[in-house]
């Protein structure tokens, strides 16, 4: 497959077909992913979440300097779950990121839900895979927003940063929106403004230890970069720790396994209502001859027979 060899060496064009392609779900995908997927598996994935304007993409801009100065080919996602012409926080971003955008080591590329199933975390999986096979050695993905989407979105990600801010109440939405359970490391950033220290102090209580982490916080400048390097010794060391469990991989693979079903059931439904064994059943449920699970039943071994599980 010529686009999965182009991903394999790293040709940017290929990368960002291969990214439309299983985002579209256009013909061909399937193999183009299991290709992607069977080379995947090497990157690290560090999810970065936090209230808007907490500094997030700021930050993520001087990480992307410190891995790029170690030599790490760098891709950085940004999920915007609301606007798929993406809004001025991305722009927003981008512009920031302009940094980075002569630099052929980093891939940088936003996410946006187009209302298809499954939704912002599989369409963000499928961008990491295409950036793990091309061997972007560590993958940002930034999150606008604390929703329920957002916590699905860091599920992918293997360490979580929580970026919060002196001044603006964070650590009370932090501890409101489930973030503090999410977090592996918390960043209080613009920690040159007033109060640093003490929301650092606030949030401190509830902190818990999971599964023998006790997740640090850390404070940074991102606008100047300052506390960066410690924040990068920080990543690298739960990503040590991560190394040596292996409960990691198998959750992931179940999370992964699980947005597959859930994105192939709801086509299923979706499908379901053009299709002639509906179309068969409808009138009997209708006259209470067959009841509706039955029906649903019968579509789905129809659906199913008809198109047989692909194997290898
Ligand atoms: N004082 C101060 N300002 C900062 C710092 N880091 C970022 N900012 C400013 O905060 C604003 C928001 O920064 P962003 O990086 O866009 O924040 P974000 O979290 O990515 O924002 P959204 O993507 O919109 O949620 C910008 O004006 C930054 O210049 C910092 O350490 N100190
Ligand atoms: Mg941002």
């Amino acid at each position: 497959m010529e686009t999965v060899r182009g991903v394999a060496r790293g040709n940017r064009k290929a990368i960002s077909r291969a990214i439309t392609m299983l985002e579209d779900d256009l013909p061909g995908s399937r193999s183009v992913y299991s290709g992607l997927y069977r080379m995947a598996g090497s990157s690290f994935v560090v999810g970065v979440t936090g209230a808007p304007g907490a500094g997030k993409s700021t930050l993520v801009n001087c990480l992307v300097r410190e891995y790029r100065s170690k030599g790490e080919k760098v891709g950085v996602i940004a999920v915007d779950p609301s606007s798929p012409l993406s809004g001025g926080a991305l722009l927003g971003d981008r512009v920031r990121m302009l940094d980075h955008a002569q630099d052929k080591g980093v891939f940088i590329r936003s996410v946006a839900s187009r209302g298809s199933g499954g939704g912002l975390s599989r369409a963000t999986r499928k961008v990491v895979v295409a950036l793990d096979a091309a061997k972007y050695g560590v993958i940002f993905i930034e999150t606008v927003g604390a929703g329920q989407t957002e916590l699905d979105v860091m599920k992918v990600a293997d360490t979580t940063l929580v970026v919060l801010m002196p001044q603006a109440g964070d650590e009370v939405q932090a501890i409101k929106a489930g973030l503090m359970e999410t977090g592996d490391i918390f960043v209080m950033n613009k920690s040159d403004l007033e109060g640093a220290d003490r929301a650092a102090l606030q949030i401190a209580p509830f902190i818990r230890e999971r599964d023998g982490w006790r997740p640090p916080v850390i404070k940074t400048v991102a606008r100047s970069c300052i506390g960066t390097a410690e924040l990068v010794a920080s990543i690298q060391a739960h990503r040590k720790r991560l190394g040596q469990s292996r409960k990691k991989d198998s959750q992931r693979a179940l999370d992964e396994v699980k947005d597959a079903l859930r994105h192939m059931t709801e086509s299923l439904t979706n499908g379901a209502g053009r299709d002639r064994e509906m179309a068969r059943v409808l009138p009997l449920v209708e006259k209470r001859d067959m009841d509706p699970d039955t029906a649903a039943e019968t579509i789905i071994g129809r659906l199913l027979g008809g198109r047989p599980a692909r194997r290898g």
